[in-house]
C-alpha cells in the first residue's frame, strides 16, 4: 500500500515528506496505522550517523496506532487493536528467554540495522528506492508501520495515543530504571541527572515506589521546576557547586541510588561522590562521543560497595511495564501528560528543532 513518511536521507538535514510503498504483513508481523510518534534522542542519533542505521531511511521508534492487518500466525492482536509499539527483540537468545528483552543479544541489530532476519525491508520510494524500514522493528515516523507480534503491546483506547506513544521507549526507559533495574526501595534516597523526558520520568517512578528523598539535577530552572511540581523533593543546580557537596547538604550520607541521563562522563563522575554505602548507579545516558569513558577510584568504589549497571529501555517487559504504566497514568499517579507537546506529523522538523532548543520535553507527533 501507499503511505507518506517523514525520510532522513542525509545526517544532520531535515526529514523530507515522501509517498512509500509499504509491503503487507508476513507471517508474526503487523501492519499498523500510526495515530502519534514520539521523537526520541536516538532518533536522531540514527538521522546524524552516529548509529550504524543506513540512510536513507523511515525513523521513529515510539509508534502508537491501530492494528489494520496482521500476517500469518499472529495472536496477540487482530486488527482493530489499538497498539503502542516499542523495541523488537529475537525471543530465542539468553536474555530474551531469561525475561531481560531489552539486552537482547540481538538487540542492535534489531534496532539499528533496521531489516528482517532474512536482510529484506518492507519500505521502498514510490519511484522503488529502499529505505530502511524495520528501525527499532518499526519505523513509525509514516502514516503507516510494518511491525512484529512481538514487539506490539495492546493499549486501551481511552487514553490520548499522544501519551502513549512514548512509553515504548523513552518512558519506560525512566520509569523502568526505578521500578525495574535498580528497583528502588521505598523510602530510599535517590538522585537523577537530568530533568528531560527520560529524567523526569525516572522522577515520577520514584514517587510511585514511595523513594523519600527524590533529588533531580538539572540546569535549566524550567525543568527544575517541573520536577518539583512532580514530586521531586529537591532540586539542584549544576552550577551552584560541586555536585557531590551539594547532594550531601541535603542527604549527609549521600543517596542509595542514582540515574544519569545525561552521557556525560564528568557528570557520572560526579555521581560516584554522592553515594552511599552499597549505593547503586544505573547509567542510561548516551554518550556523544562513543569512546567516552569515567574514571573510577577503585578503592573507594571497593569499600563502598558499589554498584555501576548500564541500563536500556530500564529493563522492561514491555508486555507487563507499558499496561502498568498506563494503568499508573489512569490513576493518576503517573502524570506524562505533563512531559508531552503535540506537534502536526508534518511539522516534524518543527518538533526537532523545538527540542533542540530545549523548549519541550517529549514532542509527540500525531496524524
Ligand atoms: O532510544 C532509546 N534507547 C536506546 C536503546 C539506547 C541506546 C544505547 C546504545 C548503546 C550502544
Ligand atoms: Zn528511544
Amino acid at each position: 500500500m501507499e503511505a507518506l513518511a517523514a525520510v532522513a536521507r542525509e545526517p544532520h538535514t531535515e526529514f523530507t515528506l515522501e509517498p512509500i510503498t509499504i509491503e503487507g504483513p508476513r507471517a508474526g508481523e503487523v501492519l499498523v496505522e500510526i495515530e502519534a510518534v514520539g521523537i526520541c534522542h536516538t532518533d536522531l542519533a540514527a538521522r546524524d550517523g552516529a548509529l550504524p542505521t543506513a540512510l536513507p531511511a523511515v525513523l521513529g521508534h515510539e509508534g502508537c496506532g491501530v492494528v489494520r492487518a496482521v500476517g500469518d500466525g499472529v495472536t496477540k492482536v487482530a486488527p482493530g487493536d489499538r497498539v503502542a509499539i516499542t523495541f523488537n527483540s529475537c525471543g530465542t537468545c539468553p536474555s530474551c528467554t531469561t525475561g531481560a528483552p531489552s539486552y537482547c543479544h540481538q538487540f542492535m541489530h534489531l534496532a539499528y540495522d533496521g531489516v528482517r532476519d532474512d536482510g529484506t525491508g518492507p519500505i521502498t520510494t514510490t519511484d522503488g528506492e529502499s529505505l530502511t524500514g524495520l528501525f527499532f522493528g518499526q519505523s513509525s515516523f509514516a502514516t503507516h508501520s510494518l511491525a512484529f507480534e512481538r514487539n506490539v503491546v495492546k493499549v486501551p483506547d481511552d487514553v490520548p495515543a499522544e501519551l502513549l506513544a512514548p512509553l515504548g521507549c523513552g518512558i519506560q526507559t525512566g520509569a523502568g530504571a526505578v521500578l525495574r533495574s535498580l528497583n528502588c526501595r521505598p523510602g530510599s534516597a535517590i538522585l537523577i541527572a537530568g530533568a528531560g523526558s527520560v529524567g523526569l520520568a525516572a522522577v515520577m517512578g520514584a514517587v510511585v515506589r514511595g523513594c523519600s528523598t527524590i533529588i533531580a539535577v538539572e540546569p535549566h530552572q524550567s525543568r527544575r521546576d517541573l520536577a518539583l511540581e512532580l514530586g521531586a523533593t529537591h532540586v539542584i543546580d549544576p552550577a551552584a557547586g560541586p555536585l557531590a557537596e551539594q547532594v550531601r547538604t541535603v542527604i549527609p550520607a549521600g543517596v542509595d541510588y542514582a540515574i544519569d541521563t545525561s552521557g556525560v562522563a564528568a557528570v557520572i563522575e560526579s555521581l560516584v561522590g554522592a553515594m552511599t554505602f552499597h549505593g547503586k548507579i544505573g547509567l542510561i545516558g548516551v554518550p556523544a562521543d562513543p569512546e567516552s569513558s569515567v574514571p573510577l577510584n577503585i578503592i573507594n568504589s571497593l569499600a563502598m560497595g558499589l554498584t555501576i549497571t548500564g541500563i536500556i529501555e530500564g529493563d522492561s517487559v514491555p508486555d507487563e511495564f507499558i499496561p502498568e504504566l498506563v494503568e499508573l497514568y489512569k490513576s493518576g499517579r503517573f502524570p506524562l501528560d505533563k512531559l508531552v507537546t503535540t506537534f502536526p506529523f508534518t511539522k516534524i522538523n518543527d518538533a526537532v528543532d523545538a527540542q533542540h532548543r530545549g523548549e519541550v520535553l517529549k514532542p509527540v507527533l500525531v496524524h
